[in-house]
């Protein structure tokens, strides 16, 4: 799988943003680059802090282990190792490699000589990541403010920062990022489902292509999208969950301080309600 035949052609040099020709080269199938130095870096460096971290107690239990923020009352400063510095160290490391992959999609990109659609989508995700770990705990005066690292944990923080604010799911933007992420799913199982079975017609059939794909839709549900709207659609649906779930969560603290149910009364404040009419 290192070399497909029409690799050749496309394993290119150049492209870089950084180091020139010096990391311009492939490990087996993986091209190298400043930037993926970089990422094993960070990634290497995050996991064995954060196993290190687990070795400083109290449990092994996988599900059990958490690596947490400094409390509130360190605000925006370094905290001791064993007091949050070690969630702001593995935070640093875990920017640096998800940055670092990004920029490294953005020099294969530029190879390849295709437009940054890739990169962007991944950021986007990354997007939301920085959403909860840096720009809401800056907002908001505290490191401790971020989420811990851990399996449960992490699961725990987020129910108790939705029912701060009595019932998350009334926070407009998270209904839109809960549709986005729905939708995104149902697209992608019409998607999957319709490649698959096209590909994989049952023994002694020939391998069907595009017209079936396009009949299939036209002619069960009324409407094909084609091949390639339907890899519009899925970015369109895929980025638009990752940025409302960036922006659910960084309204919330930051630019709404109540409860989200609270949100709703401009609907009751409209003065068309006003039994005395408009004031
Ligand atoms: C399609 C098409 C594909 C597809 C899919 C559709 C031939 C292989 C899945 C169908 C897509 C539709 C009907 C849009 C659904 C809308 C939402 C909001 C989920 O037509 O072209 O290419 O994979």
């Amino acid at each position: 799988m290192s070399m497909l035949s029409f690799e050749r052609k496309y394993r290119v040099r150049g492209g870089t943003l950084l180091g020139g020709d010096l990391f311009d080269f492939w490990a087996g199938p993986f091209y190298v680059g400043f930037f993926g130095v970089t990422a094993i870096f960070c990634a290497l460096m995050g996991t064995l802090l954060i196993v290190w971290g687990a070795a400083m107690g109290p449990t092994w239990n996988v599900w059990q282990i958490s690596i947490n923020p400094p409390p509130l009352e360190y605000g925006l400063g370094p905290a001791p190792l064993l007091d949050g510095g070690l969630w702001q160290l593995i935070t640093i490391f875990a920017l640096g490699a998800f940055i670092s992959w990004t920029l490294r999609e953005v020099e294969i990109c530029r190879k390849l000589g295709i437009g940054y659609h890739v990169p962007i989508a991944y950021f986007t995700a990354v997007i939301a990541y920085i959403t909860l770990v840096v720009i809401r705990p800056v907002l908001m005066g505290a490191w401790g403010h971020g989420f811990p690292y851990g399996i449960l944990s992490h699961l725990d923080w987020v129910s108790n920062v939705g029912y701060q604010y009595l019932h998350f799911h009334l926070n407009p933007a998270h209904m839109l990022a809960v549709t986005f992420f729905f939708t995104t799913t149902f697209a992608l199982s019409l998607h999957g489902g319709v490649i698959l079975s096209a590909v994989n017609p049952g023994k002694g059939e020939v391998a069907k292509s595009a017209e079936h794909e396009n009949a299939y839709f036209r002619d069960t549900i009324t409407y094909s999208i084609g091949a390639l709207g339907i890899h519009r659609l899925g970015l369109f649906l895929a980025l638009n969950a990752g940025i409302w779930s960036a922006i659910c969560i960084v309204i919330s603290g930051p630019f709404w301080t109540q409860g989200w149910p609270v949100w709703w009364n401009w609907w009751l404040n409209l003065p068309f309600w006003d039994p005395r009419g408009f004031m």
